[in-house]
């Protein structure tokens, strides 16, 4: 499904929200929506200015919400599996209500430990709070698993939380250098330059621009209803950042803000769409 636009998403979401009450105070066996559970908008919560925190995606629990798989973690390289998770609340219920956060209510992070690898994916909700993702890990090595959602706390605020589990390829595994960093990279077709160094403390711009045969493309279009997401992972611990940009463009660059949570090396993922196709450009920064 796709959604081209605030309202329709809010009515969407308001449809969704409405049918699972129901659903709820009626005590139905109605099937669940298709791929929906029930959810409200979340404004643009690290929009445009936003002052980044801490990094996530350490742990299986965190807040009381724990991520718990369906099935062991050792998988064959490169089979499409189904994989299948629960968040369990702290009722030790599972959770069935999220938030749309950037048109999905729950975004998942494949990555290896080499910082290669990288998936995004968007899993869909069985009624019961099931999660499943067909998900494919083609390379033998550990590879760690994000689930990025927004959920609500026992007192009913918004709660972002972004867990992980770990999943094991059989084989032989040759981890591969992180590339140095650079401020050019190839995407596709497409270079992306990077303008801008994140600094411990200090929240500071960073600029992404796509340029295809030398010249700037000046029609990005908006992915999941942003011009652009960013997945941020420092090497060493895997800590996990997502952030979005300003809603519009700005002299042509994709702008997010973004404060470093450490000195360090990280990996920045960066997802942008042109022609209805999504592609990724991946930056090694080094922050002082
Ligand atoms: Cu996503």
């Amino acid at each position: 499904m796709v959604l081209k636009g605030p309202l329709v998403a809010a009515g969407l979401v308001a449809a969704l929200l409405l049918g699972f009450g129901i659903a709820r105070a009626t005590d139905s066996v109605a099937g669940p929506p298709a791929t929906a559970p029930a959810s409200t908008a979340i404004p643009s919560h690290s929009h445009g200015g936003a002052v980044i925190g801490d990094l996530g995606g350490f742990s299986l629990s965190a807040a009381g919400f724990t991520l718990v798989p369906a099935q062991p973690l050792t998988v064959p390289a490169g089979a499409r599996q189904q994989f299948a998770f629960k968040i369990l609340g702290p009722d030790g219920g599972p959770v069935t209500r999220y938030v749309l956060n950037h048109d999905k209510p729950m975004h998942f992070i494949a990555i290896k430990h080499d910082l290669s690898g990288f998936q995004h994916l968007h899993p869909t909700m069985a009624a019961d709070g099931t999660w499943t993702i067909r998900l494919s890990l083609p390379t033998p090595g550990i590879w760690r698993l994000y689930a990025d959602f927004v959920t609500f706390d026992p007192a009913g605020q918004r709660l972002p939380l972004t867990l992980a589990v770990e999943a094991t390829v059989a084989g032989s595994y040759t981890p591969l250098a992180v590339p140095p960093p650079s401020r050019t990279v190839d995407a596709d077709t497409f270079t992306v330059t990077l303008e801008g160094t994140p600094q411990v403390n200090a929240t500071q711009p960073l600029s992404l621009r796509v340029f295809a045969s030398g010249a700037p493309v000046t029609d990005l279009e908006r992915y999941l209803g942003a011009y652009g997401h960013l997945v941020v992972i420092r090497d060493g611990d895997l800590g996990y950042l997502h952030v979005h940009p300003e809603d519009q463009l700005v002299g042509g660059a994709v702008k997010f803000w973004l404060s470093a949570p450490s000195p360090g090396r990280y990996r920045l993922y960066f997802e942008f769409q042109k022609s209805d196709a999504v592609h990724r450009a991946e930056f090694t920064v080094d922050v002082p």
